[in-house]
């Protein structure tokens, strides 16, 4: 028998798939990447077909009743089983329904979701490119990765390209920089995945290069791991969601001992009196120094205040995590990073200033690409109605409210019709009862995606994509370094279709085909993808890729890098020749836009404000919950697969618990215990591990949804338990890590949340 080797790629790195006939029987990692990510070894999951939506489906209650009236029986009511011809018909009539009775705002595409790696079968904007073509839809602004954050740096830097690492390399920090404070996490866990896919995983050899130097690290957050053990770091084990205060507190250290660059504020920032005034309590009578910070943050303040003192004196590079964002009042951690940056007056220089999101996917910090990434055109936005991506149970529950966003009132459009495609709301939405509640709203719901997820379940219509290892895709993104190749290595499985060929059949129907496909198929379009990839390298950079024939054949190509400059050193340079796209012109620590608009929840400088729920306002027996990235998948993909059933324990997710938090509720390490609070409550396996802070409590997301009929999940979902509130009135991002929680023990454990996810769906499909 011959052995295939097809060359494929995922979010989470470059592969090789081996195949006997129609079946996988091994995947090797891109001999080049040092450091692939073990979920590759779980993409043979997708060959399997449990969990796969094998045909088109269409709910019982909708199919009986048409649109609207039988919303709440979504997710219990059965799924039958339709031909494509008629599946298709009902989508394609509803979206001309709804179009002619509601207008287009009425139907709401923002389908949010990582999808597969593949840049041509990218199902979201398939979608947006189809709708485009018949009077546009409602789309989303911003991601759940990083809202709050690029919302603020747009208006007090100019521009959010510091959010993907274009602050420094992570080559340039390993070495220049002298002191490096990372708040949130440098990881290897979140750097396994880069949107777009990747090649070669590098921070870990940037983390041997810092280390190899002796740089001194300083790693502020509440878990221990959040940079490998091998590092020889000083932890600061912090309270969740206060590092604004440290950094306030940092800043208030550098003023009173009069070590800040007062040059550099008065040169390249405007406004800075106002923020000075508030760190030396001028404002509100409250100086803000190491004694200040250490009472917030639950860290020692002869630490901060030696930190401090140390910081002018040596190249000092500032990391922030994206989760810091994914907060209330997420955007202060974002800006007062930036202040406390500008008082040290590194920016722009190599090894120095601040950036944000390193570690936070693969390629943050690696040498950026400079050519056009392989993408397919969702075309021209013929309406512009959108909602900011977090705000979508808010929109579905108070359709024609008025809310605030980036300095503007808004309206929520009305919507009626939802159309997912890629995505997984029921992962990644906070507060799911909430969003439950909002679910049964709308007159008729369209899910395309290959799994029988938590989303899926809850359909009216119901359409079986294929993964993407049954089709032929391009792979690639400005912060890979190489192009890849995603070729087919099985059949589809039962009746799904590529997300390409479901489209198209949809565009026949809505009469717009030609517009769509161009006359390409799906090879067609690869190669035009790819060839203005290839022109765009020859053209504007003189940097030859090789023919697409070579590309496919082998299975990748090398992009143009960009040259390894630090962001903003222009602007060091010539700061008025080269003029920041702020208010000022220059970096904004006081914001005379953010002044007149008064919000209460953003206030015209970095400042610290207690959030919503925090240890600071904590009851004795509450825990700050962490719901982080979970190590063996992405998001909810690939549940089923080795990595990601090796992080499970007693058939579901394992909450973590320091040994006093533990002990004080008498429970022990391996014991089933119940995570609630006033929005949800569910199960988890309890972790007694002292490498986090006490009182915090660490469930990663991503277990599919497995409610019983008590409202308890069975999964360890702990977006039963986060709060959906926007990060504030200006970003309006999603605040997951705001979150306070009671942990039990739970007496019985009602065995294995997979196989009752299985039994629920049997229920539902009658098989
Ligand atoms: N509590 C908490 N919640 C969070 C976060 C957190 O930190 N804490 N993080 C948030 C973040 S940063 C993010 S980005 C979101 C992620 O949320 P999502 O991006 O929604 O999560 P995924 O599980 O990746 O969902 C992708 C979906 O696409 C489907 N899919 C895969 N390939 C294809 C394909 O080829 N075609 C089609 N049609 N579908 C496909 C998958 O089966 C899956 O259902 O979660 C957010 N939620
Ligand atoms: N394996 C894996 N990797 C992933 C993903 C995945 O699903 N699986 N998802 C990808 C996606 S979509 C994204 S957006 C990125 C997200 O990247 P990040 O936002 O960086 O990832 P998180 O895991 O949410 O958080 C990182 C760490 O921040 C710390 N943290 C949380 N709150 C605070 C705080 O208030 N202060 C401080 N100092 N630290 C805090 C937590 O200890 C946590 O472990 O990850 C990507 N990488
Ligand atoms: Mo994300």
């Amino acid at each position: 028998m011959t052995i295939r080797r097809i060359p494929h790629c995922s979010h989470w790195g470059a592969y090789t798939l081996l195949v006997e006939e129609d079946r996988i029987i091994g995947v090797e990692p891109l001999p080049q990447d040092p450091a692939p990510s073990p979920i590759i070894h779980s993409v043979p999951e997708w060959a399997k077909p449990d969990r796969r939506v094998l045909r088109p489906m269409v709910r019982e209650g909708w199919l009986e009743h048409g649109p609207g009236s039988t919303g709440r029986a979504r997710g219990s009511d059965r799924l039958i089983p339709v031909s494509w011809d008629h599946a298709l018909d009902l989508v394609s009539k509803e979206i001309t329904r709804v179009s002619k009775q509601h207008g287009n705002e009425s139907i709401f595409a923002g389908s949010y979701g990582w999808t597969s790696c593949g840049r041509f079968h990218h199902a979201s904007s398939l979608l947006k490119r189809l709708l485009n073509l018949v009077g546009g839809y409602t789309g989303h602004v911003d991601t759940y990765s990083i809202a709050a954050g690029p919302v603020i740096l747009r208006h007090v830097l100019g521009d959010d390209g510091a959010c993907g690492g274009e602050a420094n390399t992570l080559e340039s920090i390993a070495a220049h920089t002298e002191t490096l404070v990372v708040f949130g996490a440098l990881s290897p866990r979140t750097a396994q995945n880069e949107a777009g896919g990747i090649g070669t995983h590098r921070l870990e050899d940037s983390l041997r290069a810092i280390r190899d130097r002796g740089v001194k690290v300083v790693l502020v957050s509440p878990l221990r791991d959040d940079m490998p053990g091998w590092m020889d770091v000083d932890w600061w084990p912090i309270r969740p969601n206060t590092d604004t205060a440290l950094m306030l507190g940092l800043a208030g250290e550098l003023l009173a001992a009069r070590r800040h660059d007062a040059g550099f504020l008065s040169t390249y920032t405007s406004g800075s009196d106002d923020f000075l005034a508030y760190l030396s309590g001028d404002i509100d009578g409250q100086r803000k120094d190491a004694d200040w910070a250490a009472q917030i943050t639950g860290l020692d303040a002869g630490r901060i205040r030696a930190l401090a003192r140390q910081m002018p004196d040596k190249r000092t590079m500032l990391t922030v995590s994206w989760s810091l964002q994914r907060a209330h009042h997420g955007e202060q951690p974002f800006w007062a990073a930036l202040g406390l940056a500008a008082m040290l007056g590194q920016i722009g220089l190599p090894g120095g200033g601040v950036g944000y999101g390193y570690g936070s996917l693969g390629g943050v910090g690696a040498a950026m690409s400079a050519g056009k990434s392989p993408a397919m055109s969702k075309g021209r936005d013929v309406l512009r109605s959108f909602i900011p991506v977090a705000r979508i149970a808010d929109m579905l529950l108070n359709p024609g409210a008025s809310y605030t966003y980036e300095g503007k009132t808004r309206r929520y459009p009305d919507a009626r019709l939802v159309y997912w495609a890629g995505g997984n709301p029921f992962h990644h939405h906070q507060d799911l009862n909430r969003l439950s509640e909002a679910w049964t709203r709308p007159e008729t719901i369209i899910v395309q995606d290959p799994m029988m997820t938590a989303t899926a379940r809850r359909a009216d219509i119901l359409l079986p994509a294929s993964t993407s290892i049954e089709r032929n895709d391009i792979a690639g993104n400005k912060r890979s370094d190489l192009v890849l190749a995603m070729q087919q290595a099985i059949a589809p499985l039962g009746e799904a279709k590529s997300d390409f060929d479901i489209f198209c059949l949809l565009a026949d129907r809505l009469g717009v085909r030609d517009a769509f496909d161009e006359g390409r198929d799906e090879m067609g379009w690869l190669r035009h993808i790819y060839d203005l990839t290839r022109s765009d390298a020859a053209d504007r950079l003189g940097f030859d890729m090789p023919p697409f024939e070579d590309f496919w054949t082998k299975g990748h190509a090398p992009c143009p890098r960009r040259p390894d400059v630090p962001h903003l050193s222009d602007f060091r340079a010539e700061p008025e020749a080269n003029r920041l796209n702020t208010e000022s012109g220059r970096i904004v620590l006081g914001s005379r836009q953010l002044g007149q608009l008064a919000l209460p929840d953003c206030p015209a400088h970095p400042a610290w404000q207690p959030p919503a729920e925090w240890l600071g306002g904590a009851a004795e027996d509450e825990l700050h919950l962490v719901s982080h990235q979970p190590q063996g998948r992405l998001h909810s993909q690939l549940e089923t697969g080795g990595s990601s059933r090796a992080e499970k324990r007693n058939g579901r997710e394992q909450v973590r618990l320091h040994p006093q938090d533990a002990a004080k509720r008498g429970i022990t390490d391996g014991a089933t215990v119940r995570l609630w609070n006033a929005r949800g409550a569910c199960l988890a396996t309890a972790r007694v591990t002292d490498t986090q802070r006490p009182g915090v409590a660490v469930l990663p997301t991503g277990a599919w949804l497995t409610g019983d009929a008590h409202g308890t999940d069975l999964s360890g979902n702990p977006n039963v338990l986060t709060l959906d509130i926007g990060s504030s009135a200006f970003g309006q991002g999603c605040a997951a890590h705001t979150c306070l929680v009671r942990i039990d023990p739970h007496d019985e454990n009602p065995g294995d949340a997979m196989d009752i996810y299985a039994a629920q769906v049997a229920v539902l499909t009658d098989t």
